[in-house]
C-alpha cells in the first residue's frame, strides 16, 4: 500500500482544547502521526512519499468539498487573530461566540470584523485549537487526500493518507473535532471527478463522521457510512443518529450505527458487516475509510472495547470488498498504541487483498 506523508502535519501544534470549563492539554498531538510512521518503517507496506504540489487539482476539489469563505477565513484565520492583538500569538486561537441556527434570529450572512467572534461562524466547538501552522499542515493534508485518490486512479490497489490535522469532523463551512479540511470527502470527490460514478465512504473513527455526513447529504453519488459512539452521549452530539438517510436526492444514501459506549468488538463488528453489505448494494466502484483507531479499548477519549488484535481482521473485512481504497488518518488518541493499531489494520487489508 502506497502512503502519502503529511511533510508539514507538524506545524499544527494545538497547545489547549476548552473541556468542561478548563483548558486541557490537547490530544491531537503530532506524536500520533510519527507512532503510525514509525510503525510503517517496522513493518513496511509499500512506498511512503510525500504528494507533489497539483496546486489546480487540489484548488478544485477544495473549492467543491468545501465554501469558498470558509477557505479564505481558515487560510487568514492565524494572521488575523494575531492581528486583533500581538498577544494573540502566544495562545491558541478558540472561538467563545457563536451564532445558533437561524431559527434563534442570528445572521450567518454576514462575517464579522474581530477575528475571534469570526471563528464562532465556522466552528462548532472550543476544543479544536487553531495555531500558527494549522491552514500549511490541513493544507498540505488535503494534498496528501488528493494524491491518494489520484494514486489510486491510476491503478494502485490502496492508498493511505496520513495526515494531521484529522478532517472527518470538517463539513463544508464549518471546523471541529480537531478537523478543518475533510480529507476522506476531498478524496471521495477526487475519486468522483476522475470517473468513479459511486463511491461508499466507510467511517470506522469512534466519532461520528459528521462533516463527511454533511458534505454528501444531498447526493446520491456518494454514500455515506458511520458507525461511533451514540451522539446521546458521544461527541460531536448533534449528528449521527441512525434516523439520518440523506435528503433531497440523497435520500437513502447516508446511513449511521450509533453504538452505547462500551460496545466490543462482536458488535462493532456486526454494524461492520452490515455497512459492508450496504456499500456493496449501493454498487461502489470506490470506497474511502476514514481510519480512526480512537475504537481501541485503550483510548483516553473514547468508549468502544476494540483490542489491538481486533484490528488485522477490521482491515481483512474492509479489502473484502474488493474495491480501490483510499484510508485517511483520523482519530486515535492512545498515542504510544497508535501506530500498531492503524498499521495492523493497513496491514490486515494488504494481507486480505
Ligand atoms: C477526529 C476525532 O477523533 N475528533 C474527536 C474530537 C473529540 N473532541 C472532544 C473530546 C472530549 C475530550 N474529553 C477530554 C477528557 C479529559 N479527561
Ligand atoms: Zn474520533
Amino acid at each position: 500500500m502506497l502512503t502519502l506523508l503529511n511533510p508539514h502535519h507538524g506545524l499544527h501544534v494545538g497547545r489547549q482544547e476548552m473541556f468542561r470549563g478548563r483548558l486541557v492539554d490537547s490530544h491531537e498531538v503530532p506524536a500520533r502521526l510519527t507512532h503510525v510512521l514509525d510503525e510503517l518503517r517496522r513493518r513496511p507496506l509499500g512506498e511512503v512519499r510525500e504528494p507533489g504540489a497539483d496546486t489546480a487539482a487540489l484548488d478544485a476539489v477544495l473549492n467543491t468539498v468545501h465554501e469558498p469563505r470558509y477557505l479564505h477565513c481558515l487560510r487568514n484565520a492565524w494572521a488575523d487573530w494575531v492581528a486583533l492583538d500581538p498577544a494573540n500569538a502566544a495562545v491558541d486561537a478558540l472561538p467563545s461566540v457563536w451564532p445558533l441556527p437561524h431559527r434563534h434570529g442570528f445572521r450567518h450572512d454576514r462575517e464579522p470584523a474581530n477575528a475571534a467572534a469570526r471563528l464562532g461562524l465556522y466552528a462548532f466547538d472550543s476544543g479544536t485549537p487553531l495555531t500558527a501552522g494549522s491552514w500549511a499542515a490541513a493544507h498540505a493534508g488535503a494534498a496528501c487526500a488528493l494524491a491518494a485518490a489520484q494514486a489510486v486512479l491510476a491503478g494502485e490497489r490502496s492508498a493511505f493518507a496520513l495526515t494531521r490535522p484529522p478532517g472527518h469532523h470538517a463539513g463544508p463551512g464549518f471546523y471541529g473535532g480537531y478537523c478543518f479540511l475533510n480529507n476522506a470527502a476531498i478524496a471521495a470527490q477526487a475519486l468522483r471527478d476522475g470517473g468513479h460514478a459511486r463511491v461508499a465512504v466507510l467511517d470506522v473513527d469512534y466519532h461520528h463522521g459528521n462533516g463527511t455526513q454533511t458534505v454528501f447529504y444531498e447526493r446520491a453519488d456518494v454514500l455515506t457510512l458511520s458507525i461511533h459512539g451514540d451522539p446521546r452521549t458521544e461527541y460531536p452530539f448533534f449528528l449521527g443518529h441512525a434516523d439520518e438517510t440523506g435528503a433531497g436526492a440523497g435520500e437513502g444514501f447516508n446511513r449511521n450505527w450509533p453504538l452505547p459506549r462500551g460496545t466490543g468488538t462482536a458488535a462493532w463488528r456486526a454494524a461492520l458487516d452490515e455497512a459492508l453489505q450496504a456499500a456493496s448494494d449501493f454498487g461502489a466502484s470506490a470506497l474511502v475509510v476514514p481510519l480512526g483507531v480512537d475504537t481501541f479499548e485503550g483510548d483516553p477519549i473514547s468508549g468502544f472495547k476494540l483490542r489491538s488484535g481486533d484490528y488485522p481482521g477490521v482491515g481483512a473485512a474492509l479489502a473484502s470488498l474488493r474495491l480501490p481504497t483510499v484510508f485517511t488518518f483520523e482519530g486515535g488518541y492512545a498515542v504510544a498504541q497508535a501506530g500498531v493499531n492503524a498499521v495492523n489494520v493497513l496491514e490486515g487489508f494488504e494481507r486480505a487483498a
